[in-house]
């Protein structure tokens, strides 16, 4: 019996510091990379960084890093055989994980089929239940009326809330507290689905007024084995984006932690997926509800890199080439604390996009810090896309060593020319509620309407 044969060539269908992550995974295990870019992207760091590059389009990302045809051409010019697609862009695209499939390039990632489920949030919802995952008691599958949703409202009691099917991500829902609140909110619910996704279906759950968003990262290895890698708290978002990320979650015991996960990893491992996942609960009162799962590599996976000690991407890799996961569940360990803040180009108090020429950059070192970033000293952050333009990772022995190195990282980092969300974090560092991981969902946004009220 002959080993897998590994790839020896990989394009990164993304950009920015993910595209980077990849290509040092990539020069680690002796494989050769290929970014593509847009015409606004010439002067990234990523083209610089791989072995080969390809330019894709134009700077619109529906003409270049969305463009399946564009890719897959890439990926017959140089011969990459694999492409990761990072996050974002096209990594929970089951269409284009298909069209690869049907070029003969793996997709880095779990299978078009399983994208597909989770994509929709009724079928993902209705796999999870199936497979053993708590879920938030709510509708059977979609609501097709008012009647029907006055029905479920009566069954869960109010207050409950409204979400599309192609949602997802906190787009298109509604709370509604009593009956009359619902007829609005159902309506108003529906058209914005029909509007916003072309598909006006929409369900019905309990809705949890204080929960923290807690997420498990899983691992399958596509032939009926997979692991967890604990949980990460994400619950300071603003706006549904994630601004904090740590793992371990402040609020979730051992006990908790192995109970949750090996649930989740028994149900990944029954359906045979593939590589990275995350399952999302919203957490309250000791209980977790399944939310949503998504089918990619996540902004905030350093997080978990950093208190198991493995390198996510590798494993992606190692099991699309169709090798064995490097470790078992018996071998992941959790080792200290670690912490993700998001640095965004973006202006207080507003939050407004600020792209423009960074004229230094300096990014903090010492024991446990990890800076992801694809910008330098001269760089000019084009305006078409993600403001996102690094991440702050660090890692310490518990969660005061790693507040503390976060703070002292913060300010090591330069960064001259723009405005960023640094001087957010901190104000946010200064906070009792943070210092003590004391927050839920709601924490962050009502903190911020505090501090910037007039
Ligand atoms: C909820 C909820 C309360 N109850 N579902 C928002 C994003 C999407 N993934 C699910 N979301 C929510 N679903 C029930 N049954 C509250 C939210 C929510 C939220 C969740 C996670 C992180 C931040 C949030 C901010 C507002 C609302």
């Amino acid at each position: 019996m002959t080993g897998a044969p590994m790839f020896d060539k990989i394009l990164i269908a993304n950009r920015g510091e993910i595209a980077l992550r990849v290509i040092r995974a990539c020069q680690e295990m002796g494989i050769k990379s290929v970014a593509v870019h847009s015409t606004a992207d010439a002067d990234a760091m990523h083209v610089r960084m791989a072995d080969e590059s390809v330019c894709i389009g134009p700077a619109s990302s529906s003409q270049s890093y969305l463009s399946k045809a564009a890719i897959i051409s890439a990926c017959e010019i140089t011969g990459a055989q694999a492409v990761h697609p990072g996050y974002g862009f096209l990594s929970e695209n089951a269409a284009f994980a298909q069209a690869l499939e049907d070029h003969g390039i793996t997709f880095i990632g779990p299978s078009a089929e399983h994208i597909r489920i989770m994509g929709d949030k009724i079928t993902a919802k209705e796999t999870a239940k199936a497979l053993g995952i708590p879920v938030v008691p709510g509708s059977e599958g979609g609501v097709p009326d008012f009647e029907t949703a006055i029905g479920v409202a009566a069954g869960i009691g109010f207050p409950v809330i409204i979400k599309a099917t192609a949602g997802g991500g906190g787009r298109g829902m509604k709370v509604a507290k009593n009956a009359e609140e619902l007829e609005i909110a159902f309506r108003t619910a529906r058209s914005e689905a029909k509007n916003a996704f072309g598909n006006d279906e929409v369900y019905i759950e309990k809705y949890l007024q204080k929960p923290r968003h807690i997420e498990i990262q899983v691992f399958g290895d596509g032939k009926g084995n997979a692991v967890h890698l604990g949980e990460r708290d994400c619950s300071l978002q603003r706006r549904h984006q994630k601004v904090f990320e740590e793992a371990p979650g402040p609020a979730i015991t051992p006990k908790m932690r192995s109970e949750i996960g090996a649930i989740c990893a028994e149900a990944v491992a029954k359906i045979n997926y593939i590589g990275a996942g995350t399952i999302e609960f919203l957490y309250e009162d000791g209980n977790f509800y399944f939310i949503e799962m998504n089918t990619r590599l996540q902004v905030e996976h350093p997080v978990t890199e950093a208190i198991f000690g493995v390198d996510l991407v590798r494993e992606q890799i190692r099991v699309a080439s169709g090798l064995p996961m490097s470790f078992g569940q018996s071998d992941l360990e959790i080792n200290g604390h670690a912490i993700e803040v998001r640095i965004n180009a973006e202006k207080l108090p507003n939050f407004a996009p600020c792209p423009g020429k960074v004229r230094v950059f300096h990014a903090p070192g010492g024991l446990g810090v990890r800076m992801d970033s694809a910008i330098y000293g001269g760089y000019s952050i084009p305006p078409y896309y993600d403001s996102l333009i690094g991440k702050l990772i660090v890692h310490g022995r518990d969660r005061p060593e790693a507040l503390a190195r976060l703070k002292r990282a913060l300010g090591e980092l330069i960064i001259d020319g723009i405005d960023t969300s640094v001087p957010l974090f901190h104000m946010l560092l200064a906070e009792p509620d943070i210092q003590n991981g004391e927050y839920n969902i709601h924490w962050l946004e009502k903190w911020l309407a505090a501090q910037f009220a007039e």
